[in-house]
C-alpha cells in the first residue's frame, strides 16, 4: 500500500484564519484524509505555521519586538481554531523548529552542489535612511503591469503577479517612506529555467492535477520561466548555509514548502521512528497539496522544480487549489475588516454546519459566496429539514412504538429497495471523494437522507402501527439502517454530527477509524438505541437579524449626531461649469460650481485620479455649501463636493432626476 501525504498550505503565523481559508485549504483535505483513514490507507495529514517572511519581520519591526514573539502568539491560536473546526492533522508543526532549519539548509546545499543554485551580484533597492536593503514587503509602489498603487516588492494584489522590488514604479521604504536607491549585493538564484521542459511534461502527463491548476501553470511555463532569487538581505529566516552569506537568509517561499517535509520528520521523531518520514517523501509516497488559488505558482512551479532538482523526493501527485470565497458578494479582506473569522463563527455555531456549507456550496475550482441568509436557509432546509428530521423521526418512532429497540422485520420490496440505496450511496461517496469531488460526495450522502425521508413518508409507520404493525416494523428497521449508514458516510464531512448520531443509536464504535465498508453493516434486530435529540435546531425568522449582527463584521457608525446639528449642514445641487487640473498636484481638480441662488463657487477636490476634468463638465452634483472656506494649493475652496468611495472607484453624487442648481438636499 503506497503511503499518502496530504498537506494544507502553511498559514502565516501572524494572523488568525477566516472562512475563505477553511474553504480552500483546510476543510477539503480534512474530508479526504478522514475518508482515506477509514479506507485503511497509510495516510498522514501534515501542516505547520509558516513563520518567516517579510510581513512578520516588518510587523515585528513596527511593534519593536522579536518576530518569534509574534509567531509564538499566533501558532497556538491557529492550531486551536483549526482543531476546533475538526481539522484532524497528524502533525501541525512550525517552520521555526530546528529540524526545519536543518532540512532547509540541507536541501539548499544539495541544490547548490548540483549547480541548480548559483551566485550573482545584483543591484537591489536599499533605503538610504534606514541603511537597509528592502526585500519584498519592505518596499511598496505602483505595479508596472496593472498600475495598482499598493503593489509590494514581492507581488501585486491588483493583478496577482509575482514581482521584483526593482520593477516597482515610485518605490518607497515601508518603514520610513524614503525613496530607495540601488546598491549592489550578492544573492543566490535557483535555476528555474533548467526545469522548464521537465515541469511542462510532468504537468501535462499528470492526470490527477485539476485543470485550473494545470492551465495556470502551463500558461506560465509557456510565457517562459525566469531563474528565481531565493535569498534575502535580512536576518529573520533560515540562514544561507554558505560561506560569505552572513546576514542573508533564504526566501520564505523557498523554506515554506520544505515545511511539509520537516513537519513530517517532526511527526515521526515524535513517534520514535526518526527515519519513518522517508517512505512518504522518498519512496512511493503519493503527495497531495491543498492550497488557495493565489499560491498555484509556488506549488506547481517552484516547489516541484526544487524537488526535481534534489533527485531525491517524490513529486506531488496532485495540487488542489480552491478558488475564492466572497462574503455577501464582496471580496473578503482582512485589512478592510470584511471577513468572518473562524473564532467569530465558533462563538455562535457548532463547526459542522459551516463544514457542510463550505464543502457543499460550490465545486472547489469555482468561486463561491458565503451569505448569512443562504447559510441559514440551507441550515434550515437541508440540515434541519432533511438530515436532522429524518434521523429524529426514525429514532423517536422506534422509541415510541418499539420500546427503543430496532424492530424485528419481514422486509417487502420497497424496504429492500431502500436498503440497496445504502450501498449505492456508499460507493458513490467513495468514488467522488477519490476524484477529489468533495461536494459531489456530500451531495450523495444528502441524497440518501432525502430518499430516507421520502421512504419514511411513504411507508408512514405512524399510520400503520395499529392496523399493520409488521409494516411499521419493516419501515423503522429499514430507516434505522439508513440512519446508521448516514452516520458513517457523513463522518468525513461532519465528524461531530456523525458522533452524535452514533450516540443516539447507542453504537459505540470509533467512527473515525471504523472501516469505510462497515457503513452498510446492519444494526441488529433488537438493538437498543439511545435517547434521540434534535441535531439541528431550526433557526426562526425572528433570530435572523441577531445572527447577522453576530456573524457579519458590520461597522460601528460611531458617535451619533443631534438632528439640530445635522440641520446646520447645507447641501445643495450645483452644476459644474468649469473644471481644470490644479498645477503641481496629481490629486486635485479645481471646479467652478453654479449653485443657483448661492452663486458660482470654487471648489478644490481630491478626485483627479478618478475623473478627467471634461467628464465633470455640466454634471449636476451634490455639494456641501456652508463649510468654512479653505485655501488648498493656494486656491480658495468655498464648497465641498460629496462623493461615494467605492472599493476601487470614487463617484460624485448625481441626483436621480433633473433638479435645478441650488436645490437643497436633505
Ligand atoms: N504561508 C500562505 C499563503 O500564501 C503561505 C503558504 C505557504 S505553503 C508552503 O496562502
Ligand atoms: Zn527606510
Amino acid at each position: 500500500m503506497d503511503p499518502i501525504v496530504v498537506t494544507s498550505a502553511l498559514p502565516y503565523s501572524n494572523d488568525s484564519l477566516h472562512l475563505g481559508h477553511l474553504r480552500s485549504t483546510y476543510l477539503p483535505p480534512d474530508v479526504f484524509v478522514r475518508y482515506l483513514r477509514r479506507k485503511g490507507k497509510d495516510v498522514i495529514f501534515i501542516c505547520a505555521t509558516d513563520e518567516h517572511g517579510t510581513p512578520i519581520a516588518l510587523r515585528a519591526e513596527k511593534e519593536h519586538v522579536n518576530p518569534k514573539e509574534i509567531t509564538d502568539r499566533y501558532h497556538p491560536l491557529i492550531k486551536e481554531e483549526l482543531t476546533r473546526m475538526g481539522c484532524s492533522f497528524d502533525h501541525f508543526s512550525r517552520t521555526t523548529e530546528e529540524i526545519h532549519y536543518q532540512t532547509t539548509q540541507q536541501i539548499f546545499r544539495e541544490l547548490f552542489d548540483k549547480k541548480y543554485i548559483y551566485e550573482q551580484e545584483l543591484d537591489l533597492l536599499k533605503c538610504p535612511k534606514c541603511d537597509k536593503f528592502l526585500p519584498d514587503r519592505y518596499v511598496e509602489g505602483r505595479c508596472p503591469f496593472c498600475g495598482f498603487e499598493g503593489a509590494r516588492g514581492d507581488s501585486c494584489d491588483g493583478c496577482g503577479r509575482y514581482l521584483r522590488g526593482t520593477e516597482l514604479k515610485d518605490p518607497k521604504c515601508a518603514i520610513c517612506g524614503t525613496k530607495p536607491a540601488l546598491a549592489s549585493t550578492k544573492h543566490w538564484f535557483f535555476k528555474l529555467t533548467a526545469f522548464q521542459d521537465r515541469l511542462r511534461s510532468w504537468l501535462t502527463k499528470n492526470e490527477k492535477i485539476p485543470d485550473n491548476v494545470k492551465n495556470y501553470a502551463l500558461g506560465w511555463i509557456n510565457e517562459g520561466l525566469k531563474d528565481w532569487d531565493i535569498t534575502r538581505n535580512m536576518t529573520w529566516g533560515v540562514p544561507i548555509p554558505l560561506k560569505g552569506a552572513e546576514g542573508k537568509v533564504v526566501y520564505v517561499w523557498f523554506d515554506a514548502p520544505i515545511g511539509y517535509i520537516s513537519s513530517t520528520k517532526a511527526l515521526f521523531k515524535m513517534r520514535g521512528d526518526p527515519e519513518g518520514w522517508r517512505k512518504y517523501w522518498q519512496g512511493k509516497g503519493r503527495i497531495y497539496h491543498f492550497i488557495g488559488k493565489d499560491i498555484i505558482y509556488h506549488h506547481a512551479i517552484f516547489w516541484p522544480a526544487m524537488l526535481m532538482g534534489t533527485e531525491e523526493f517524490a513529486l506531488p501527485e496532485s495540487i488542489v487549489a480552491g478558488e475564492y470565497l466572497t462574503l455577501e458578494g464582496k471580496k473578503m479582506s482582512k485589512s478592510r475588516g470584511w471577513y468572518i473569522s473562524i473564532d467569530g463563527y465558533l462563538k455562535n455555531f457548532e463547526p459542522d454546519p459551516m463544514r457542510y456549507y463550505l464543502i457543499s456550496t460550490a465545486p472547489l475550482d469555482r468561486d463561491a459566496d458565503f451569505s448569512v441568509d443562504d447559510f441559514i436557509k440551507r441550515y434550515n432546509d437541508e440540515l434541519a429539514d432533511v438530515l436532522g428530521n429524518f434521523i429524529h423521526r426514525t429514532l423517536t418512532f422506534i422509541e415510541k412504538f418499539f420500546d427503543s429497540k430496532v424492530p424485528k422485520a419481514q422486509l417487502g420490496d420497497g424496504d429492500r429497495e431502500m436498503l440497496t440505496k445504502i450501498s449505492k450511496a456508499q460507493s458513490e461517496v467513495a468514488s467522488s471523494i477519490e476524484a477529489l469531488d468533495f461536494r459531489g460526495a456530500l451531495m450523495a450522502v444528502m441524497a440518501l437522507a432525502r430518499d430516507g425521508n421520502k421512504y419514511l413518508n411513504d411507508s408512514a409507520p405512524w399510520a400503520s402501527i395499529k392496523a399493520d404493525p409488521g409494516k411499521a416494523a419493516a419501515s423503522l428497521f429499514t430507516s434505522s439502517q439508513v440512519v446508521k449508514a448516514i452516520a458513517s458516510l457523513i463522518s468525513p464531512f461532519m465528524p461531530f454530527t456523525a458522533e452524535k448520531i452514533l450516540q443516539m443509536l447507542n453504537v459505540s464504535v470509533n467512527i473515525h477509524s471504523e472501516k469505510w465498508e462497515a457503513a452498510s453493516s446492519p444494526l441488529p434486530e433488537g438493538h437498543a438505541i439511545g435517547k434521540p435529540f434534535p441535531l439541528f435546531k431550526k433557526i426562526q425568522p425572528a433570530d435572523v437579524q441577531g445572527i447577522k449582527e453576530k456573524l457579519l463584521p458590520f461597522k460601528d457608525v460611531g458617535p451619533r449626531v443631534k438632528f439640530d446639528d445635522f440641520k446646520k449642514l447645507k447641501v445643495a445641487i450645483g452644476e459644474v461649469v468649469k473644471a481644470e487640473r490644479v498645477k503641481g498636484s496629481k490629486d486635485l481638480l479645481q471646479l467652478h460650481v453654479d449653485i443657483g441662488e448661492y452663486g458660482t463657487r470654487s471648489c478644490v477636490a481630491g478626485i483627479a485620479k478618478y475623473y478627467a476634468p471634461e467628464e465633470l463638465l455640466k454634471k449636476r452634483i451634490a455639494v456641501l455649501i456652508n463649510l468654512e472656506p479653505a485655501t488648498i494649493f493656494g486656491i480658495k475652496s468655498e464648497v465641498m463636493i460629496l462623493a461615494a468611495e467605492g472599493e476601487e472607484k470614487v463617484s460624485v453624487l448625481v441626483p436621480d432626476r433633473q433638479v435645478p442648481p441650488g436645490s437643497g438636499v436633505r
